[in-house]
């Protein structure tokens, strides 16, 4: 049985900003996402990947200057509106500690959310690249309990190098992968959905924006949201940054460059 959340709309969703040193920008379009959000949000959910990292809650206490800004922009769009962020795969160890910190509240990592009667699924989504073998390893021992807890026993120093480490490993990984394997398999969101008696699905994680119709291998509607990139853009290409917002049966998608 997963875990119902009941909201009344417009719900406001966002995943995959991926707040970070190297990211001044970015975080300067989301922070103004917030404020904007905070004015006409029913609630705001982030599903995810909300740091490019993340080495434990405790980071707060000893937090690098960007890390101070988001937390206090977060912290403001609480106050104005009620706050929900949920793990990605880059920042699945944030923790109640951090939640109760920005006064949001936690989300499970699958959330049937009810918006005046239309019900729809939300996750990040790396838990349906089902096709990628490697990914799906690496996913159940960094999710492991024990061997979290090893890793939050390190100084932040060390656990910030063994971040970076496990980035640049997974960074090579991704350019020797075949493609195909990288995006969500659609037969493993269709089981879950008719199990559960669901028709909607609104993920993130793969950063391939898009509204996909039903269709007969996924028999259902799936939005997916988008990245956040302000700083690492090649001339002439468009920032990239959006969100969803959900009333009822009503779902619009809003994207910075439009
Ligand atoms: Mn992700």
């Amino acid at each position: 049985m997963l875990n119902k959340l009941s909201l009344n709309g417009p719900v406001w969703l966002a995943s995959d900003i991926h707040l970070g040193a190297d990211n001044p920008a970015t975080a300067q379009r989301f922070f103004q996402f917030l404020d904007q959000a905070s004015a006409q949000a029913g609630a705001l959910l982030l599903l995810g990947d909300i740091f490019d990292v993340w080495i434990g809650d405790d980071w707060t206490k000893q937090s690098p200057q960007w890390l101070s800004q988001a937390l206090t922009h977060l912290k403001r769009v609480s106050t104005r509106c009620p706050l929900w962020i949920g793990r990605g795969n880059r920042d699945f160890l944030i923790g109640r500690q951090l939640a109760e910190n920005i006064g949001a509240k936690l989300l499970e990592p699958q959330v049937i959310l009810d918006i005046d009667g239309s019900r729809y699924l939300l996750a990040h989504g790396d838990e349906f690249c089902t096709n990628d073998r490697a990914y799906q390893r690496f996913r159940r021992i960094v999710r492991n309990r024990w061997v979290q807890k090893a890793y939050l026993s390190l100084s932040l120093n060390t656990r910030a190098k063994i971040a970076q480490k496990a980035r640049q490993q997974s960074m090579q990984t991704q350019i020797s992968a075949n493609q195909s394997n990288i995006d969500v398999c659609e037969q493993t969101i269709a089981r879950l959905l008719a199990r559960e008696q669901l028709t909607a699905i609104i993920h993130g994680h793969t950063h391939r924006p898009n509204h996909h119709q039903p269709t007969a291998v996924c028999p259902f509607d799936r939005w997916v949201l988008p990245d956040w990139e302000s700083d690492h853009l090649r001339a002439g290409q468009p920032e990239r940054g959006g969100w969803v917002v959900v009333d009822g049966a009503k779902v619009t998608t809003l994207n910075l460059a439009t």
